[in-house]
């Protein structure tokens, strides 16, 4: 009988007869040999109350098989989570690289992108204070090519040699195993206090940047310089950028410590969600491209790591965007079988002598290995490349194909049909012809000798709320660290970036005495622009959509004010869901039934990007009384949410201790105009003047 559900994901092998159906309609169950299996429940016995008989290789297969279903996480951004999408090309770039991918306007490329944090384990949550990876892995007709990037576009260290000492100071100590995903500790602000070029990224990480309200507003980068290629083989420098359609957006620490507690998962629910419901997230993808003569002249080496090109100055050519608009249909076999290696590049694409970049390239094939269990990790579905591929490798663990035929080396003299694939002078990949010299030696260059110019230059270009995160971000970790002396270290640091910054956070930490500047051998310029670019807050879009309302139901509400809320927001492209009491939903004032997504414990406001409330006078008595709906809005306030609240809902906010502090954040609802009013607050995304927030 032919398989009656050929979509059935386990439905596996060539499509043959299957030559049993369960009774009912289903797939018969096999083992992987195929074996129909007749019992599921019960191991082979000697007798119902027997031992168990080796003889059971049902038992045996599936036993083994789930005993091995581990494989060794990433050694970092082990916690990530992808989909599929595609790229379109908006601008053929052809003068500046012959990859390609970017030859022909509106041409669509197939990719896969894996975001990640960097220090926690697999099962660690979303929101850690961190870096995120952002790695993409097109699928051109030229050949795979990762661009295996960050959400920041500096990174710790100039030299990979240290990448090691990072990873190993910023994760769990050996000795007990925790702090689990934070940088909040002694061992990582003692290594960092110890490394200068660390600053600029510090800066970074203990902005908002750090903590993102959802992939899909995160900024992306290359970081390294790279090269394009073009036909002529003349060689530009490049730097990548991913800038998200709905803009950039975080969250605050208090709300993120209160997130990996609501929801560990937030990030990759959001991604779902969004996918699934069919908003497809999308990125523009920019370059900043410049040759030689403008790299002599920037302030910096631009094969340091630690810096970036502000666009002001350089200004980001768009090239194309990415549009992500398919889960995987399995997680394993996608998200944690994904390879990605920066050596994975294609013709018109190459690298530069930038040594973290150089480093890497090592490192990525290399933990494939281990990882994946062998040189065929390329087989695997994710990973293969979508255009024709032939080499004359062969075997190893998992072969999945191996070149037909006879003929497995080359050169050789048999006829075309057989003798299987040849170089290409004219079409393969060609190094840039780069001229090479000097000693041998261990040596950094002077070059990359400015830690803390571009630190400088980060803090200014913020806007004081998000300074006062900074202050407050390094205020929380250095508060974690038990050693005075690393402390004072961090802070030594801190005055070679901004005296107020250092003040600002030596009080904080009550310091008894301001420690000198830690020693530098380039005095810091004072004198690097402002760049708008740089602050999440200054680049805001004003919109609400891609975000979320939380709106608190009671029963007794009149469903049309519900009814009008929602239309406004949805209208707006934003999600919105209801939270009551008990999640069977509340009955409004005719009677009628209004199903809830939430129960107040588990839908608590840090999960929304701005909250309302709708309630009945006659529930505001017992809702009042309730500390989850008490933490809802508490937390709100506290979080520079937006409140929208009809009559009844004022006088619940001051049943609860807000009546004092009903400021510009708390927007009347009640009719079509204030509805909108609220929305048009909420395009803001939070009330900042709020002086007592989190
Ligand atoms: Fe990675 N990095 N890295 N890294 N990295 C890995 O490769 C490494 C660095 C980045 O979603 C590993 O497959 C070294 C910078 C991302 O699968 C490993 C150095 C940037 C991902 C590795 C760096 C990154 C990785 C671990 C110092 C931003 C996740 C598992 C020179 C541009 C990719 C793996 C995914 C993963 C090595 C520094 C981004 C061990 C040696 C800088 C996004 O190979």
């Amino acid at each position: 009988m032919m398989n009656k559900n050929p979509k059935n994901n386990f439905a596996q092998g060539n499509g043959g007869e299957i030559h049993q159906c369960a009774e009912d309609g289903y797939d018969t169950m096999t083992t992987q040999q195929g074996t129909p299996i007749s019992d599921d429940q019960n191991t082979l016995r000697a007798g119902a109350r027997g031992p168990a008989l080796m003889e059971d290789f049902h038992y045996r297969e599936k036993m083994f098989h789930f005993d091995h279903e581990r494989i060794p996480e990433r050694i970092v951004h082990a916690r990530g989570y992808g989909a599929h999408g595609y790229f379109e090309t908006t601008k053929a770039i052809p003068e500046l690289t012959k990859a390609d991918i970017f030859q022909r306007v509106g041409e669509k490329t197939p990719l896969f992108v894996r975001f990640s944090t960097v220090a926690g384990n697999k099962g660690s949550f979303d929101l850690a204070r961190d870096a995120r990876g952002f790695a993409v892995k097109f699928y051109t007709k030229q050949g795979n090519w990762d661009l295996v990037g960050n959400n920041i576009p500096v990174f710790f260290i100039q030299d990979a040699i240290k990448f090691p000492d990072l990873v190993h100071a910023v994760k769990q100590a050996p000795d007990r195993d925790f702090p689990q995903a934070q940088s909040a500790h002694d061992n990582f602000w003692d290594f960092i206090s110890l490394m200068p070029e660390t600053m600029h990224m510090i800066m970074w990480i203990m902005s908002d940047r750090g903590i993102p309200r959802s992939f899909r507003f995160m900024e992306g980068f290359g970081i390294h310089t790279f090269r394009f290629i073009n036909e002529k083989n003349e060689s530009h420098y490049v730097k990548f950028h991913w800038k998200p359609k709905l803009g950039m957006q975080s969250v605050v620490w208090n709300e993120a410590v209160k997130i990996n507690g609501d929801d560990p998962d937030f990030h990759r629910r959001d991604l779902w969600n969004s996918i699934q419901s069919g908003n497809y997230p999308e990125w523009e993808l920019g370059v900043q491209v410049f040759d030689q003569e403008w790299a002599d002249k920037f302030d910096f080496d631009v094969l340091d790591a630690t810096k970036l090109i502000p666009e002001e100055d350089l200004p980001i050519q768009i090239i194309g965007r990415m549009v992500l608009n398919k889960m995987p249909d399995n997680f394993f076999a996608e998200t944690e079988q994904v390879a990605f290696c920066t050596q994975h590049v294609v013709p018109g694409i190459d690298f530069t002598d930038d040594p973290l970049l150089q480093g890497r390239n090592f490192s990525y094939l290399d933990t494939q290995l281990k990882r994946l269990g062998g040189p065929n990790f390329t087989h695997i579905p994710v990973n293969a490349p979508k255009c024709p591929f032939h080499n004359f490798q062969q075997d190893g663990h998992m072969a999945q194909h191996n070149p037909k035929g006879r003929v497995n080396y080359e050169p050789n003299g048999w006829e075309k049909e057989i003798a299987g694939p040849r170089e290409s002078h004219k079409y393969g990949f060609t190094t840039f012809r780069q001229p090479v010299e000097g000693e041998k030696t261990r040596l950094r260059p002077e070059s990359f000798a400015d830690h803390y110019s571009q630190a400088r230059q980060f803090f200014i270009s913020q806007t004081k709320v998000e300074q006062q995160h900074i202050i407050a971000a390094l205020t929380f970790e250095l508060s974690k660290c038990e050693v005075v002396k690393i402390r004072e270290r961090v802070v030594a640091h801190l005055r070679n970036i901004d005296e107020n910054l250092a003040k600002a956070v030596a009080d904080n930490l009550r310091l008894d005495k301001m420690p000198e500047p830690f020693p530098s051998h380039v005095k810091t310029k004072q004198d690097l622009r402002v760049s708008d670019a740089l602050s999440i807050l200054k680049t805001r879009k004003e919109t609400f959509k891609g975000r979320k309302l939380g709106i608190f139901i009671t029963d007794g509400i009149e469903a049309s004010e519900l009814d009008n809320l929602e239309q406004i927001f949805k209208q707006e492209g934003a999600t919105v869901e209801r939270i009551a009491i008990q999640v069977g939903g509340i009955v409004d004032s005719k009677g009628n039934r209004i199903m809830a997504q939430h129960q107040i414990d588990g839908g608590q406001s840090p999960l929304f990007d701005a909250v309302a409330s709708l309630t009945s006078d006659k529930a505001i008595d017992a809702a009042s009384k309730n500390a989850a709906v008490r933490d809802f809005f508490t937390d709100a306030y506290a979080h520079y949410k937006y409140i929208g609240y009809n009559s009844s809902s004022k006088k619940l906010l001051e049943k609860i201790g807000l009546a004092d502090k009903m400021d510009e954040g708390f927007v009347n609802l009640g009719d079509k105009a204030s509805d909108e009013q609220f929305l048009k607050s909420c395009r803001n995304f939070r009330y900042w003047e709020r002086p007592d927030g989190a």
